[in-house]
Formats: C-alpha cells, sequence, structure tokens
C-alpha cells in the first residue's frame, strides 16, 4: 500500500449494520485514484487514501445510500489513524 497519498476523514451518516460498512467501503473503493478505505461503523467516519476528489468521495457514498461530509484535513489526521 503507498502511504504518501493524501488520507482525509469524512463523517457517514446513515450506517446501520455491517453491510452499510461495506456498502460505503465499497463504494469508495472503486473511485478512480482511491488506494485504501477505511470505514468504521461505530464512529461513522470514513477514512479515504488516495487521490479522488471529496466530491467524488462523497457522491459514490450518496449513491450506496449513505451521506458522506469531509471532516478533517491531510495532516490533522495524523493523531487519529487508530481505528
Ligand atoms: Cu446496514
Amino acid at each position: 500500500m503507498i502511504q504518501n497519498a493524501p488520507e482525509r476523514v469524512f463523517q457517514v451518516t446513515g450506517m446501520t449494520c455491517d453491510h452499510c460498512q461495506r456498502a460505503v467501503d465499497s463504494a469508495i473503493r472503486q473511485l478512480h485514484g482511491v488506494q485504501n478505505v477505511r470505514v468504521n461503523l461505530n464512529t461513522g467516519e470514513a477514512k479515504v487514501v488516495g487521490n479522488a476528489s471529496d466530491q467524488e468521495v462523497s457522491a459514490a457514498v450518496e449513491e450506496a445510500g449513505y451521506e458522506a461530509t469531509r471532516i478533517t484535513d491531510n495532516e490533522s489526521d495524523n493523531e487519529r489513524l487508530e481505528v
């Protein structure tokens, strides 16, 4: 996995179970430029590594039936890496 791509965190609303988590994960993962995705069902946070735009990520999540809002900058995420 390439680690120098930007990582952003999105707050995803609407997830209620494991299936939701997987749906959001795969919706984001399929985007061009996305290298890694980690979706935390408990916090509703989706961490996205890669170069897809915020809009692309939000649109993909919406298409899957949920809503994603970006909540962090690339740099400020470092202290919150644990999922
Ligand atoms: Cu669900």
